[in-house]
């Protein structure tokens, strides 16, 4: 009688498994996005016109930025290679248009995520790959050193389409103060306008002044004031609807800060293979079947991992030593007193 149950059991649990494989294998096919990827070959990233350090073209169109490396590593991870992307520079104000229209597969270029964004029902944000605030940058001649001298009558230059010109507008209404908003769509445009000389100050992300200023005919002569007047959680935006590629995305940066984390990186993440540790070895694909679980094979985290590297290994070569920001404050794992802490990959 026994040996019947134990055959019953075996059976249900085996019914019980294909079921589970058909289900999540019909995940993949599920997505819209992933089926269109896998059969051009490529990913349709949206990134900046250029953020030196975040998503930057040099002479010969090659990108660079840890916002560039999150879309290479979901490259790595549905293709196989972290070069299959094709990037489309784009100004703040068409970047959700041209994720709505279905021009690229992802949005990856510093977009803070807010409330009215993610309720929009074409929006999902999918995570968060840089903390940021706004600040101010002024001429260091102007003898300004912190927003409490800013006066009636100044000029403020900005990007149109973006939570800095609302922010702006709150700083400034809150403090009485009369300013006079100069906007441009083009980043270009600003910085240009600012660096003529045509606005008292320049406003936008911290992250984007330090990165801007690297474009300044004299980078010495201005300095960003120490306040920070917003939070700006920037992040990848994917299309609402597709949850089999929000999930893609959001694991892809979540390896990125988790490999951190563990320690593993673009040169001993094979090796990570045979490591004494659960996690690290679901981490890397040799335990688990977590690839499988969002449609994909189970080396989709190594080959991130191998290609692009970890996310401190990305932060390193594009912002710290390119000197943009060395420091990475609140850009650090929350186990350094940061507060990059991503949910675990089990
Ligand atoms: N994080 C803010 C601001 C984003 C933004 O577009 N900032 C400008 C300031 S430099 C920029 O990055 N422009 C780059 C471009 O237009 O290519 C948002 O999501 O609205």
């Amino acid at each position: 009688m026994s040996k019947y149950i134990k055959q019953l059991t075996s059976l249900v649990a085996m019914v019980l498994m294909m079921f589970v494989f058909a289900s999540e294998t019909m995940a993949a096919k599920k997505s819209k996005t992933m089926k269109n990827v896998l059969k051009k070959g490529f990913l349709r990233c949206g990134v900046s016109q250029g953020v030196p350090g975040f998503s930057n073209p040099d002479a010969s169109g090659n990108w660079t930025g840890i916002d560039v490396d999150v879309c290479r590593a979901v490259a790595a991870a549905v293709l196989g290679d972290a070069n299959k992307v094709k990037f489309t520079g784009l100004t703040a104000k068409e970047r959700f248009t041209a994720l709505n229209a279905g021009e690229i597969d992802m949005l990856s270029r510093n977009t803070t995520w807010t409330l009215s964004r993610d309720a929009d029902l074409s929006l999902t944000f999918v995570g968060v790959n840089f903390y940021d605030g706004q600040g101010f940058m002024v001429r260091k001649s102007s003898g300004i050193t912190s927003v409490n001298q800013f006066k009636d009558g100044i000029s403020a230059c900005t990007n149109t389409g973006t939570t800095t010109e609302l922010n702006m507008r709150d700083f400034f209404d809150s403090r009485g103060i009369k300013y006079e908003p100069v906007a441009f769509e083009k980043a270009d445009e600003v910085v240009a306008a600012y660096d003529a000389g045509r606005c008292d100050t320049y406003t936008t992300d911290k992250s984007a002044l330090a990165a801007q200023r690297t474009k300044m005919s004299n980078p010495d002569d201005h300095i960003t004031l120490p306040e920070t007047i917003s939070k700006e959680p920037l992040g990848p935006v994917v299309r609402q609807g597709d949850h089999v590629w929000e999930d893609i995305v959001r694991w892809s940066l979540n390896v990125m800060i988790e490999a951190e984390e563990y320690g593993v990186t673009s040169a001993n993440a094979d090796a990570s293979k045979t490591s004494n540790n659960p996690a690290i070895k679901r981490l890397v694909g040799a335990e688990g079947e977590l690839g499988l679980a969002l449609g994909l094979d189970n080396d989709w985290s190594l080959r991130i991992i191998k290609q692009v590297g970890n996310y401190g290994e990305s932060y390193k070569r594009n912002l710290g030593d390119t000197g943009i920001l060395p420091d990475r404050g609140p850009n650090e794992l929350w186990t350094k007193g940061g507060i990059l802490y991503v949910s675990p990959a089990r």
